[in-house]
């Protein structure tokens, strides 16, 4: 495995320079994010990236995300226009040397919780999920905006592009994946361009919007969808451990070949439907770090791992789940783990 860590880019308060002193660190995954969504990213562009971070002694070759056009997921005539420039994103990527993108398919909303800074009891702050706090939340309102998230929503704002997921099913989601996946899959292979796509997180439906990567039924029939390597997973135990139905190790056992990317991070949950961001250490959440690290060891993992979102500790202010310190431990932790199961594996 290749230890990396997300990087938001220079306005990034975790500068690179922080970022290589992680014991372990390879390299960072980032994008670029002043392009509006559906647009190609130029070459130089993408080799001024590259250049900024390899001088900063640490590698570029796993893209979070290149997100996709809502008229991709919602099959309207002018998606195959923002087919065409994903493509050309790919090809691009993979000429600066990127091996690995990450991209989701949710429509309208990425990762959702309902407050940022919830106070644990030790004093620092994580990123929360209560459903009944959820439930009175008015998706229009537009009160909700994190990290990463795209909030331009197109002519017509947030309210018209909900609009037009009226009626829009899980099958009218699955059929413009499949058409998505059938074009752009052609160009990872040719390109040797790993495509690693995010579950939904949580892993539910929300706001009456359709999510369909949640579950093993469900990631089993994406990846059928197009039965090539290049077509993988980005798994990700914090999104997929929001709910208590899914066993992580066992969807690791299970999907481990085309797992390209993974994302470890725990949640503790007070019932089904919430969820807090927990520390990594396994006795801080409910899932088990060792056992889901022995599952992509035992699998032969030889993809690239982060540590996800971490708590604000240390009086760190900064990006919500993207400070320094808590998400370094968790890079730490499990290198820790990493280590002991090459070691008892000799
Ligand atoms: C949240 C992230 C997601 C992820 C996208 C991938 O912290 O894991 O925003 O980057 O869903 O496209």
């Amino acid at each position: 495995m290749k230890m990396t860590f997300r990087w938001y880019g220079k306005d990034d308060p975790v500068t690179l320079e922080k970022i290589r002193q992680i014991p372990g660190m390879t390299g960072v995954v980032t994008a670029i994010y002043d392009i509006p969504v559906g647009e190609v990213w130029p070459l130089e562009r993408i080799m001024a990236l590259k250049k900024t971070i390899n001088d900063a002694g640490l590698e570029m070759e796993v893209i979070e995300s290149v997100p996709v056009h809502e008229d991709i997921k919602l099959g309207l005539p002018t998606r195959d226009k923002y087919i065409e420039n994903y493509k050309t994103n790919i090809r691009n990527l993979a000429q600066a040397g990127v091996k690995c993108i990450c991209y989701n398919f949710m429509p309208v909303f990425d990762w959702t919780r309902s407050n940022l800074d919830y106070k644990l009891e030790d004093g620092s702050s994580a990123l929360v999920y209560y459903k009944s706090d959820v439930d009175k939340m008015n998706p229009k309102s537009g009160e909700l905006s994190l990290p990463g998230w795209d909030t331009s929503y197109g002519q017509g704002g947030l309210g018209h592009l909900l609009d037009q997921y009226k009626d829009f099913t899980e099958e009218d989601l699955w059929n413009n994946l499949q058409y998505f996946l059938k074009e752009i899959i052609a160009v990872a292979e040719e390109v040797r361009v790993k495509m690693a796509i995010h579950p939904d997180d949580p892993p539910w439906s929300i706001f009456g919007l359709p999510r369909i990567i949640t579950t093993s039924d469900n990631l089993r029939r994406f990846l059928s969808l197009v039965d090539s390597p290049y077509n993988g997973l980005t798994h990700c135990s914090g999104s997929l451990g929001a709910t208590g139905k899914n066993d992580i190790p066992a969807m690791i056992r299970e999907f481990g070949k085309r797992i390209h990317f993974a994302h470890i991070r725990n949640v503790k949950r007070p019932e089904e439907g919430s969820f807090e961001e927990a520390a990594h250490l396994s006795k801080c959440g409910d899932l088990d770090m060792v056992e889901i690290l022995r599952a992509y060891y035992e699998s032969g993992f030889e993809g690239y791992i982060r540590p996800d979102h971490g708590r604000m500790i240390w009086g760190e202010t900064g990006k919500p789940g993207y400070g320094l310190y808590d998400r370094a431990l968790g890079a730490t932790y499990i290198n820790g783990i990493w280590e002991t199961l090459e070691k008892l594996d000799k």
